[in-house]
């Protein structure tokens, strides 16, 4: 049984597991701990069948026709299968390489059956993305000290919420949280992200100064007193002119590590999925400018070519932290590969 099998019935199981424990009715207190993280697992993993379901109805169903289209696997199969993973924003020379890859294995393993071939097709894209090393999606945070993360991106990409998301998960994993607002430029930013703040109960700090610099000086400071476990930084998104955005983010850094040495601990690029290629060139700008530990991709409910992430892992080989599927703030999930599979090919 290939990988793709083993996945669909690892979920299944887990899904009717859990199925079983709402059908009790048991209160929380009689849910052990284990129980209580299946049935938080079924719940990402819904939100990911959800949000990826635009992908899925589009691209997963294209090469589902495939099959039925062609009784035999030829150039015109293979050529037509390129198209259609070219068109979900899997970057050309990934699926190439892919597309070489596979007819290797169609050929040494003598594979004239297309549900077979629908395994090794999954299979493959998930070797794509996991390669020779793991990509960790976790945050990097050091228990008993003030972790600084730092988020950016351009205009609209979702900067400002992705915060309130992540925050909101961190608040709820028990830690103490504050917002500061480092997004000076933009009209109304600072309020926004206070509003934020008070919906989700956390602390804020931000001001009127124009310099973000100067705006996160003081409120970390207050945070590393106060002994706040992760501070959540926002910024401007404006990439109009390279060197000043790298002078600005060089200097919130040295700003940042003076005040709490080995910081910030994350850099975050957010970028949204259904800019596809455009979001990958933001990609490769960040990485040139500042050190980027994740990215943050938001949006992946609003596109049909989910595909992306795949092209992430090929052309900017930054691990993908979390990913928004949706607008509520329970939306934004840490970023599981399986997971992701499983809601990109449920249904193939
Ligand atoms: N559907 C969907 N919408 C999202 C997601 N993330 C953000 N949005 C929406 O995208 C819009 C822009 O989000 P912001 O967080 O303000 O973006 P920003 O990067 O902070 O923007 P600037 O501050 O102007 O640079 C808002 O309307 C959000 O609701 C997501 O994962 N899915
Ligand atoms: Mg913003």
């Amino acid at each position: 049984m290939g990988f793709f099998s083993k996945l669909k019935e690892v979920f299944s199981k887990k899904e009717e597991k859990v199925e079983d424990i709402k059908d009790e009715e048991i209160n929380s207190e009689e849910i052990s701990e284990e129980e209580k993280e299946e049935i938080e697992e079924v719940k990402e993993t819904e939100k990911y069948v959800d949000g990826l379901s635009k992908s899925r109805d589009n691209f997963v169903n294209k090469l589902s026709i495939l099959g039925i289209k062609y009784t035999k696997i030829s150039d015109e199969f293979y050529d037509e299968l390129e198209e259609i993973l070219i068109t979900a924003d899997i970057g050309v020379n990934t699926v190439m390489d892919f597309v070489d890859r596979l007819k290797k294995r169609v050929k040494e393993e003598d594979i004239t059956d297309f549900e077979y071939l629908k395994e090794v097709i999954v299979d493959e894209l998930f070797m794509i993305y996991v390669g020779n090393d793991i990509l960790s999606s976790k945050l990097n945070l050091v228990d008993g000290e003030t972790n600084v993360i730092l988020f950016v991106g351009v205009n609209g990409v979702g900067k400002t919420t992705s915060i309130a998301k992540i925050a909101n998960k961190l608040k709820n994993d028990g830690k103490k949280v504050m917002l500061i607002a480092g997004d000076t430029f933009r009209a109304g930013a600072v309020t926004q992200l206070d509003e934020w703040a008070k919906r989700i109960g956390v602390s804020f700090f931000g001001d009127d100064r124009e310099d973000p610099s100067a705006v996160i000086y003081d409120g970390l400071t207050k945070a590393k007193n106060e002994k706040y476990d992760v501070v959540l930084v926002d910024t401007a998104g404006r990439l109009q002119n390279k060197v000043n955005l790298m002078k600005e983010l060089e200097k919130m850094n040295r700003v940042i590590g003076e005040i709490v040495p080995n910081n910030p601990v994350e850099t975050l690029l957010v970028i949204d999925a259904t800019t596809g290629q455009n979001g990958i060139s933001q990609a490769k700008s960040f990485k040139e400018i500042t050190n980027i530990t994740g990215i943050v991709l938001t949006k992946l409910d609003g596109t049909a070519k989910g595909g992306i992430v795949l092209a992430i892992r090929e052309l900017v080989n930054i691990p993908v932290k979390f990913v928004g599927l949706g607008e509520k703030e329970t939306d934004m999930i840490p970023f599981d590969i399986e997971k992701y599979i499983y809601g990109l090919f449920k249904e193939f």
